[in-house]
């Protein structure tokens, strides 16, 4: 069975990654079987978080797992997309995983005092309490130098966030009111919206992205519609 290693479950939504929620969502939405391994990315093979083990193989990145899961068990979510529409798809993933994400990121590792406890607690509350802080503070240097290194942090907060609305404004107007983001079959690029977007909209994290994504409300019932088909045992604060 496929090993998913991921953060522990936190906050009433699948996870705190947005990529471990891209992957989950996609392992439920295929129905291959799962068990999952709580960890942190200490031990992960490229550094990061979700990788997975599967017949002795183990595999990190999410765009590469996807890749390799729809090459060995078949890619049953993407099958009815036309070569066009998978473009619009790829296009949506990347503005996604490579752009609002790395708001996302700003948000809770670089925004208010409030957040990083918040974030800090998620993540780090696993670690006993001698080694949680310098852990935290350690971990929040690499992350705050990847923020630079993207070249988001070397904005300001205000300009962070009227980019961050674009994202969510493209995004309300492409899902607009259809059931899915590609249609009315849901695909691929759907464990990626969600993932991100539980994570924008969803989790205790507060800035003014998660207060305009909240207020387009065909994103929100979105969120509300994905997490009761695929993870109706969780429970998250929607309204
Ligand atoms: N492109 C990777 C991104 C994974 C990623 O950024 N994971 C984050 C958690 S959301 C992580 O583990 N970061 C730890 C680090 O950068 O040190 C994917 O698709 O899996």
């Amino acid at each position: 069975m496929i090993k998913l290693h991921q953060f522990a479950r936190t906050w009433g939504i699948p996870n705190l990654s947005q990529f471990c929620v891209k992957l989950e969502t996609y392992l439920r939405m295929t129905k291959l079987p799962y068990e999952i391994v709580e960890t942190l990315p200490l031990k992960a093979p490229r550094g990061k978080l979700p990788y997975i083990e599967d017949n002795g193989n183990k595999l990190a990145d999410s765009r590469l797992i996807l890749n390799y899961l729809k090459s060995t068990y078949g890619n049953s979510l993407d099958m009815h997309l036309t070569p066009e529409q998978q473009g619009i798809a790829t296009a949506f993933q990347r503005l996604l995983e490579e752009h609002l994400y790395w708001i996302g990121m700003v948000s809770r590792w670089n925004y208010t005092e409030d957040n990083w406890q918040t974030n800090k607690q998620a993540i780090f509350g696993v670690l006993p309490p001698v080694i949680r802080d310098v852990a935290a503070s350690l971990y929040r240097i690499r992350i705050k130098s990847q923020i630079k290194g993207h070249g988001i942090g070397r904005l300001t907060h205000k300009e962070i966030f009227e980019l961050g609305k674009e994202d969510i404004d493209s995004l309300a107007h492409f899902l607009g009111s259809k059931s899915y983001f590609m249609g009315d079959k849901p695909s691929s690029l759907d464990a990626s919206a969600y993932g991100i977007l539980i994570n924008t909209l969803g989790c205790p994290i507060e800035s003014p992205i998660k207060d305009y994504a909240r207020q387009q409300t065909n994103l929100l019932q979105y969120c509300q519609r994905m997490q009761a088909e695929f993870f109706p045992e969780l429970s998250w604060a929607s309204n």
